[in-house]
């Protein structure tokens, strides 16, 4: 089933006739309504009027995460909060979150994109769907609740976390899909498994995994624990959340939401526009959006675009799974993490020096995140009494300013490799990039 066969499998010219009709509405709304755009097309010398072509879209600036925190926590709204019906907010790379707003109308367009995901992975009106993504700012487990909700399947808001009642619940409910972070997914099978049930004991047909990167094999494995057809969904709050894009059945990219968003890919060092199956940064301007409209937008996510026609019969471009960031954001158990946000709350300690090392892994299907940092000069490392209060304070801060927790372990001063050019802060043993 194609949940919106009209704009899901429209030829290329009429798709190109909706994403320019739409890029120029979009380019007017922020050039009136949004001072800092305004500004800086003014600044190239671009008016609104230069947009007569989609080709035109590379006199545009790109947006990046900077621009939203220097333009915190409204500056780049396109609507007065009187119509922001939703704020939801991500990580930002220092102290502040990015946010981002939607009026009535967005959160229908994104429950659009959720329900055209859910479709590819076979849901209808008859599924029962488990969400068991986060709750709350993040936008994974709203964005997919009002997908499936809006598909008119059954929703089961469990949120993350508390796996043995999201088996049970599974197992009583009759769950066909699950919404979670493949990880999570994975936890969740072996869950499946400890309780005593085989795949055949439950009713799960497929998943709607995304939010952190994953491996054909983590695929085969889930695919395998929960007997279903994993399907990748890929998004990001800044563009919307989930159901920019996600895997269809034939499992070969995931279709982007054209009539919605306008990908590029891009050298990330230069800024150029990639010849088309290249590799590179993806960027995308959101047509459409009235909350807070985005010029391309650069997601720091490493993939290329596929626009040979699917075999599932949808014309809509497709993007590789993300092989890569283009910066030093971490995912750590669904949850993005900057090296600098780490950095933040260690300057706050005059007991900590900035030798520092992070420490990410995976065991039994979960991230772990550790922390190492030397102690200032002179302070005593077997002052037990001390050294656990600080551990104490600082764990606290990083889950504070995180949201996950993180194993701090302080060093004498002096413990740490020195740096002799790039200092290396990150050891992530996942690997995950190809
Ligand atoms: O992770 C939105 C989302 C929720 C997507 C649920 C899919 C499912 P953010 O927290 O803003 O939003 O994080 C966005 O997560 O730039 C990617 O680096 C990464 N990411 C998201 N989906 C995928 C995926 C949500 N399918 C950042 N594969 C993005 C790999 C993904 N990475």
């Amino acid at each position: 089933m194609i949940w919106n066969k009209a704009m899901e499998c429209a030829d290329r010219e009429t798709m190109e006739a909706i994403q320019l009709r739409k890029l120029k509405e979009t380019v007017k709304r922020v050039h009136t309504n949004v001072r800092p755009y305004r500004e800086r097309m003014q600044a190239l010398g671009v008016t609104p009027e230069d947009i007569q072509t989609l080709d035109d879209l590379k006199k545009l600036p790109f947006t990046t995460k900077t621009d939203m925190r220097d333009n915190y926590p409204y500056g780049l709204f396109a609507s007065p909060l009187s119509e922001i019906t939703r704020i939801h907010a991500s990580s930002g790379t220092t102290g502040k979150p990015t946010v981002v707003g939607y009026t009535s109308r967005d959160l229908e367009s994104w429950a659009e994109c959720v329900a055209r995901a859910l479709t590819m992975a076979g849901g209808d009106n008859t599924s029962v769907v488990q969400v068991a993504y986060g709750y709350g700012l993040f936008t994974g487990g709203l964005g997919a609740h009002d997908g499936a909700q809006y598909m008119g399947a059954s929703v089961i808001p469990m949120s993350s976390g508390n796996t043995q009642k999201q088996v049970m619940l599974m197992k009583d409910f009759r769950s066909t899909i699950l919404c979670c972070t493949p990880s999570y997914a994975l936890t969740i099978a072996e869950a499946v498994k400890k309780a005593g049930y085989g795949p055949d004991d439950i009713d799960l047909k497929a998943g709607v995994f995304g939010a952190e990167p994953w491996t054909p094999e983590m695929r085969a494995a889930i695919e395998k624990g929960l007997g279903i057809r994993a399907h990748d969904i890929y998004g990001l709050s800044e563009v919307m959340g989930p159901g920019v894009s996600c895997s269809c059945a034939e499992q070969n990219g995931m279709h982007i939401q054209e009539d919605f968003f306008i990908a590029e890919i891009i050298d990330p060092d230069t800024g150029e526009v990639l010849p088309e199956g290249e590799k590179g940064e993806i960027v995308f301007t959101t047509i459409g959006k009235e909350g807070i409209p985005l010029i391309r937008y650069r997601t720091r996510d490493i993939c290329y675009l596929m626009r040979d026609k699917c075999k599932c019969g949808r014309t809509t471009a497709r993007m590789s799974r993300v092989l890569g960031r283009s910066d030093d954001m971490l995912i750590i158990r669904g949850v993005n993490v900057f090296p600098s946000q780490v950095e933040t709350v260690i300057a706050k300690f005059s007991e900590l020096t900035m030798n520092y090392k992070i420490i990410v892994g995976r065991e039994n299907n979960t991230d772990t995140f550790a922390l190492q940092v030397e102690l200032a000069e002179g302070l005593a490392i077997d002052n037990i009494r001390f050294v656990e209060e600080l551990r104490k304070k600082v764990t606290h801060e990083l889950r504070t300013l995180l949201g996950i927790g993180c194993e701090v372990k302080f060093l004498n001063e002096g413990t740490l490799p020195r740096s002799e050019g790039k200092a290396v802060r990150v050891e992530d043993t996942r690997n995950l990039s190809e």
